[in-house]
């Protein structure tokens, strides 16, 4: 089994993780200063969001030069140092490659702008049509996909913000300019890339689109044909010459789809990180919340779960609101509904992703105003629909239920000010709870949710059932969630309560292990309790 399947994954977004300079922005030797205790978690792979040089439009996800890291970060010899202190204890670090776009102040964007450098056609340039942008194109960040640059009178794609144009892909030269990015961090000695929403890459066309309620046009570029070539050049012309693995972001994929971009035969990626479970509890679009469904984030779960060869699985990311306070109950039940979450997450077949502060449970914080929000595209909604007469409260709403800032606030590391996070400012508010959700008073507790992390943690890489058996579907119920790990003669149960009830689910078998600790079950899940039964079955 490939180093990539046996370990499990860990998502730091440097802003918020550790300040160790007191300017209130996390940085790489914040970072190195806890990697012991990603160790001590059984972490084996470490997922670093952007550290490039960014003009911080998105947080970095806006790169003006690949080859440094941004000073509010550190030096690339802070870099090696943490590859290095990572390697000595076991945890291989991959980089997050944002390449369908660079941030305008990229030194290629600049001398794109004029339409004779040989830069221009590095991104993608048209004239207006009738007084307006070339096409009818809208983006994830609302709006048009299309600014005018005064200099040349034309216009420039970006599917993000309006500083982040997006890459030509039909010019070879792009294609050779990323492969070299590629190798230089990988000759850095990283381990593997989570490539920034890849399925973008392409566009097969420049037409308008058919009009739909978000991102019109997307049929001209969601998973083309052009960007399955670029990815198997990617990977024969460099991912296959390294000791790496690829985990892509792929946006409005079908299970289809999906293996259309990671199946092995395929030559491309590793594996992907979809959508379609995160996507359970909204109408259409993530602004428009509505309650969430056990049986439907089940379902969804089950059906990549038996629709891919090899799934990444992940509940939080540093775009998505905190998993305990969306799928569990982050009052009456944060502790027994932390743990249950981590042993769903941790019996799922594939790559489990962590993201920083989901091993302890944080949650979610209320932003009550919009002077506390610093997402670019939470801005940008707030921005358009104040544009429409939307009001405040409603804005507000929306950005506390889907705005993705609320992942991002500093890592509650104890009851000290600031959480122990900076000495300084922090540059976005750390969450008021963190008196009660913190890792230090965790670490004192044999009961809490961190401890839970390191014992499930531990049960998976010790347990090749839990980690390559196949997964067979029993109930996805609106309370309980429930399916079997089979392999050789191991048969385990996975049963899961996302209620505060207790809830009849009749199952034999002697219990591996439950997040209320019990060593016998009698067939009646408590409030949301996990638990996995085990059981010898003839050699299917
Ligand atoms: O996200 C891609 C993407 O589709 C996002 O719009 C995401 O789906 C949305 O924010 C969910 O609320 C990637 C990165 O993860 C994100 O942080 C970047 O802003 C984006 O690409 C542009 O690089
Ligand atoms: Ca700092």
């Amino acid at each position: 089994m490939p180093w990539w399947k046996d370990s499990v994954a860990y998502q730091i977004y440097p802003r918020s993780f550790q300040d160790t300079n007191g300017d209130g922005i996390g940085d790489l030797p914040g970072i190195r200063l806890r990697l012991p205790l990603l160790r001590d978690l059984g972490i084996g792979i470490l997922w670093l969001s952007p550290v490039y040089a960014s003009p911080n439009d998105d947080n970095g996800y806006d790169i003006s030069d690949y080859r440094s890291i941004h000073p509010d970060f550190g030096t690339m010899e802070d870099m090696r140092a943490l590859i290095r202190d990572a390697q000595s204890m076991g945890i291989r670090i991959i980089m997050d490659l944002v390449i369908n776009h660079t941030s305008d102040e990229h030194p290629w964007f600049q001398a794109s702008r004029d339409p004779d450098s040989p830069y221009r056609d590095y991104y993608i340039w048209k004239p207006g049509k009738n007084g307006g942008p070339p096409n009818n194109w809208t983006g994830f960040f609302a709006g048009s996909t299309w600014d005018k640059d005064d200099r040349s009178g034309t216009y420039y794609l970006h599917l993000f913000s309006r500083k982040q144009p997006d890459l030509n892909y039909r010019n070879p030269k792009v294609l050779a300019e990323v492969l070299d990015i590629m190798r230089f961090w990988l000759d850095m000695g990283i381990s593997g890339f989570r490539c920034d929403v890849i399925n973008v890459l392409f566009k097969s066309s420049l037409e308008d689109g058919r009009k739909k309620l978000i991102l019109t046009g997307s049929e001209h570029y969601l998973s083309q044909e052009g960007t399955h070539e670029l990815l198997r050049r990617m990977r024969s012309e460099v991912w296959s010459r390294y000791d790496c693995f690829t985990v892509g972001e792929t946006v409005f994929v079908s299970p289809k789809q999906g293996r259309d971009l990671c199946d092995p035969s395929r030559g491309e990626l590793d594996m992907i990180f979809s959508f379609e479970h995160m996507e359970t509890d909204q109408f259409f679009v993530k602004w428009f919340k509505r309650r969430f469904r056990p049986a439907n984030f089940g379902r969804a779960l089950a059906a990549w779960q038996t629709g891919l060869a090899w799934n990444a699985n992940y509940f939080e990311n540093h775009d998505q609101p905190r998993s305990i306070t969306r799928f569990g109950n982050d009052q009456a039940y944060h502790k027994e509904s932390g743990k249950m979450l981590a042993l769903l997450l941790l019996s799922l077949r594939g790559t489990p992703f962590i993201y920083q502060g989901q091993e302890i449970g944080m949650t979610n914080y209320a932003f009550r105003d919009i002077r506390e929000v610093k997402d670019v595209e939470s801005l940008r909604i707030n921005a358009f629909l104040r544009a429409k007469g939307v009001p405040t409260r409603i804005r507000m709403r929306l950005i506390r239920t889907a705005g993705r800032d609320t992942a991002r606030t500093p890592m509650q590391w104890n009851r000290e000010k600031n959480a122990g996070f900076t000495t300084g400012n922090p540059w976005l508010l750390v969450n008021p709870d963190y008196t009660r959700v913190n890792y230090e008073d965790q670490l004192k507790d044999p009961e809490s949710i961190l401890f839970f992390y390191r014992s499930m943690i531990a049960l998976r890489r010790s347990n090749t059932t839990l980690k390559d058996g196949s997964f067979l579907l029993r109930q996805a119920g609106h309370r309980v969630f429930s399916f079997d790990r089979v392999k050789d003669s191991e048969k385990l149960t996975v049963l899961v309560n996302f209620s505060a009830a207790r809830v009849k689910a009749m199952h034999s078998g002697s219990v591996m292990i439950s997040t209320y600790g019990r060593d016998i079950y009698d067939g009646v899940l408590l409030p949301y309790e996990g638990i996995i039964l085990r059981n010898e079955v003839a050699s299917l």
